[in-house]
C-alpha cells in the first residue's frame, strides 16, 4: 500500500519476553551506513536521536518498551546486527531483547532453529533458539568489578551492593527492606532510583567510567533460586528478571564461589516470569548462558505524519 506524501513509515515486529516489551524495526529506518555497532549507535545517537523518541515515546511508545534496531552485520558469519534503545537512550546489550529479536526473526521466517551470531555495540552473542521456540543467549563476559560498595542513599542510609558488568552496568542489592512484590512497585522504584542517584553523586561508576544505570534488588523465591526487582535507566522496571542484570548475577555468584560453572541458576522476575542460566569461566571473566523464552504481540506499521506536533514524541 503506498503512503500518502505526508507519511514516513516503519515496520515494527512487538514482542514481549517474560513479560518485557520490545520493538523491533525491520524497516524505514535511515541508512546508518556499515560501521561497527558501536559506530552504528554512536551515528544513531548524534544524528537520528529523534527517530529513537518518535519510536519509545509516547503516543506511539511507552516507558517501559525497549527498541531494537534490525542492522546488517559486519560480518558474514553473523545473522543481524542489533542496537538497543529505550525512554532513555540506547543500551550496550539487552537479554530479553536478543531473546525478542531472535523470536521475531523466526516468526518473520528468516531464521531457523539452530545458533545465530548476533552482533551489539559491546561485542556478538551467541544465541541459539531451541526446537520449542525458547532462546539461550550466549552474553557478552560479564564479571563482578567491586564487592560490597556502601553509598549514602537520601532518606534511605547507607546501602551496600555490588558492582557487575552483564552487558550493562548493575549494581546489585541483597540487604534492603523493600518486599520483592507487585504490590510495591512504587516504593521500590523510588529506592533504586534514590540508589541510582546516590551512585552518581558520590561518583561511583564502572570501571570504563559508565552510569551504573541499572540498580538490581534481589529477595527470596518460593519457585525459582532468587526473585529480582530491575530498575531500568528511565526509571521503568523490568517486567523480565533482565538478561544482562541475571548475567550480572551469575559473574557475582561466581566471584563469591556460590555457583559452580553449569549449574543452572533460575531467576524469576519481580512479577514472576523467569529466565534460566549457567555460566562457563573464561580468565577473570564469566560467559553467561541465559534462556527465555518470547511471545509475538503485534507486526505493524508505525506512521510518522509530518503534520502531527508530536510526531517525534512526548518529550
Ligand atoms: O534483558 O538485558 C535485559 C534488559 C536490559 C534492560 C531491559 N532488559
Amino acid at each position: 500500500m503506498a503512503l500518502s506524501s505526508h507519511f514516513t513509515g516503519l515496520r515494527a515486529i512487538d514482542s514481549h519476553t517474560g513479560g518485557e516489551p520490545t520493538r523491533l524495526i525491520i524497516e524505514g529506518f535511515p541508512d546508518l551506513g556499515s560501521g561497527s555497532m558501536a559506530e552504528r549507535k554512536a551515528l544513531f545517537a548524534q544524528q537520528y536521536d529523534d527517530w529513537r523518541c518518535a519510536v519509545i515515546l509516547e503516543p506511539r511508545g511507552n516507558d517501559v518498551l525497549v527498541g531494537a534496531l534490525l542492522c546488517q552485520p559486519c560480518s558474514p558469519q553473523a545473522t543481524a546486527g542489533v542496537i538497543f534503545f529505550n525512554n532513555a537512550g540506547y543500551l550496550g546489550m539487552c537479554g530479553h531483547g536478543t531473546i525478542g529479536l531472535v523470536a521475531s526473526l523466526a516468526y518473520l521466517g528468516r531464521i531457523s532453529a539452530g545458533e545465530h551470531l548476533i552482533e551489539t555495540p559491546v561485542g556478538t552473542v551467541n544465541a541459539t533458539l531451541h526446537q520449542d521456540g525458547s532462546v539461550t543467549v550466549e552474553n557478552v563476559p560479564a564479571y563482578r568489578y567491586r564487592r560490597q560498595v556502601a553509598v549514602d542513599v537520601k532518606d534511605y542510609g547507607v546501602v551496600t551492593g555490588d558492582i557487575a558488568w552483564g552487558g550493562n552496568w548493575f549494581f546489585l542489592v541483597a540487604e534492603h527492606p523493600l518486599a520483592i512484590t507487585t504490590q510495591n512497585l512504587e516504593a521500590l522504584t523510588a529506592f533504586c532510583w534514590a540508589v541510582r542517584q546516590a551512585l552518581e553523586l558520590a561518583g561511583v561508576y564502572g570501571e570504563d567510567g559508565g552510569v551504573i544505570d541499572h540498580i538490581e534488588l534481589f529477595a527470596a523465591d518460593p519457585q525459582a533460586d532468587s526473585r529480582n526487582f530491575v530498575l531500568c535507566p528511565g526509571k521503568a522496571y523490568d517486567r523480565s528478571p533482565c538478561g544482562t542484570g541475571t548475567s550480572a548475577k551469575l559473574a557475582c555468584l561466581a566471584a563469591d564461589g556460590k555457583l559452580p560453572p553449569d549449574e543452572v541458576w533460575r531467576q524469576a522476575s519481580v512479577i514472576g516470569s523467569e529466565f534460566s542460566g549457567y555460566y562457563r569461566r573464561n580468565g577473570d571473566r564469566v560467559i553467561p548462558f541465559i534462556r527465555g523464552q518470547a511471545y509475538i504481540c503485534a507486526d505493524s506499521r508505525l506512521l510518522l505524519d509530518e503534520r502531527d506536533p508530536f510526531v517525534w514524541g512526548i518529550r
